[in-house]
């Protein structure tokens, strides 16, 4: 139904709040669409946006075009603090889908008498805009995880020790920034005590941070993902549990493990022991030669683990081991940055 009444001058007012909030919600989209486009690379939510911002195009009336310059806008040009704050694309998209959700809102309550059409479809759109805002604040969370993996070469799983945070907030200090927290003994408010801790150090550090086993400790942590072995919960229950932003790790040792994680869309593999270690006594190491057939096709981003050492990364690298993970090396070092330091120097040098 569309009613409009040029004469009466209330309904000028009422087409410029239209108009202005038509082109707000159009420019929230485009802000949107871009991100989705450039920073996240996903098409799917491209074409959605760019579909909600052609159906508001086509329903901006050259009606209400025309009632911007009936009426001045004594507002012009205002900026509010918020919007010069504004700096990671994380607030990017919130406080746009927020524009959009409030100018739908206003199109919505103020086009329902002379234009119902125009008011369901800014309800429609309005609703919309809550989920999409989560997704691709999800999928932006999940890719800066999935980059810092790739980009990252060493990886530090904890171990039950009394100064554990310094020796961490030493290792991040050094510049990793890749944490797992493996907690084995001890009550669940103590574990999730902990993770709660390493979480913020890591947070201050940028650094990725991951709970070992549980996802339960992942979720109420807001870890930014979970390594599970195979005895642990199976994969898409735990993506089930943790939803999309959130990265999932398996441990995988032989080709039907690491197919079935493939296939179930874990983000990355562990695998290993490499050597024999103390710190997974009851576990026959694989060798070298072994790991390097089994990771031959990966193309997501795998570590070795087991009894990796200071002094045998050259030789891990020499062999084609490009990523690496683990624990006593640095939870036992005497001088835990000065290590991490050294390795991540050995990590990076090109054979
Ligand atoms: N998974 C396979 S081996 C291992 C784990 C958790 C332990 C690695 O510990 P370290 O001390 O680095 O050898
Ligand atoms: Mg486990």
């Amino acid at each position: 139904m569309q009613n409009f009444n040029l004469s009466d001058t209330e309904d000028f007012r009422i087409y410029q709040i239209i108009d202005a909030n038509l082109d707000r919600a159009r420019e929230g989209l485009r802000v949107l669409e871009d991100w989705a486009r450039f920073g996240i690379g996903e098409s799917d939510f491209v074409v959605k946006i760019k579909n909600h911002r052609q159906i508001l195009g086509k329903n901006h009336l050259e009606i209400y075009k025309q009632s911007r310059n009936n009426i001045k806008d004594q507002c012009k040009g205002l900026n509010h603090q918020e919007q010069i704050n504004r700096k990671t694309p994380e607030q990017i998209i919130s406080s746009n889908a927020g524009r959009v959700q409030e100018a739908l809102r206003v199109i919505e309550e103020f086009s329902r008498q002379h234009n119902n059409e125009l008011s369901e479809i800014a309800s429609k759109i309005r609703y919309d805009i809550y989920t999409l805002e989560i997704d691709l604040l999800n999928l932006t969370k999940f890719k800066k995880s999935l980059e810092i993996l790739k980009e990252n070469d060493l990886y530090v799983i904890t171990d039950q020790k009394e100064n554990l945070l310094e020796i961490i907030e030493e290792i991040l200090i050094a510049g990793v920034k890749i944490i797992q927290h493996r907690f084995k003994k001890g009550t669940d408010k103590d574990h999730l005590k902990e993770a709660i801790q390493i979480k913020n150090l890591c947070k201050r550090y940028n650094s990725l941070f991951i709970i070992n086993d549980r996802v339960d400790i992942a979720l109420a942590s807001n870890a930014d993902g979970i390594h599970l072995g195979q005895d642990d919960l199976d994969l898409k229950t735990a993506r089930k549990l943790l939803g999309y932003s959130k990265i999932i790790g398996i441990s995988a040792n032989n080709e039907i493990d690491i197919s079935k994680a493939l296939k179930e869309g874990c983000d990355y593999i562990g695998i290993g022991p490499v050597f024999e270690t103390s710190t997974k006594k009851n576990k026959k190491p694989i060798g070298i030669e072994k790991i390097r057939t089994l990771t031959k096709d990966l193309t997501i981003p795998w570590f070795a683990i087991g009894g990796v050492r200071k002094n045998n990364i050259s030789y891990l690298k020499s062999k084609g081991f490009k990523k690496i993970a683990l624990v006593s090396q640095l939870m036992n070092s005497e001088d835990p940055k000065e290590d991490a330091i050294m390795i991540l120097k050995d990590l990076n040098h090109e054979n």
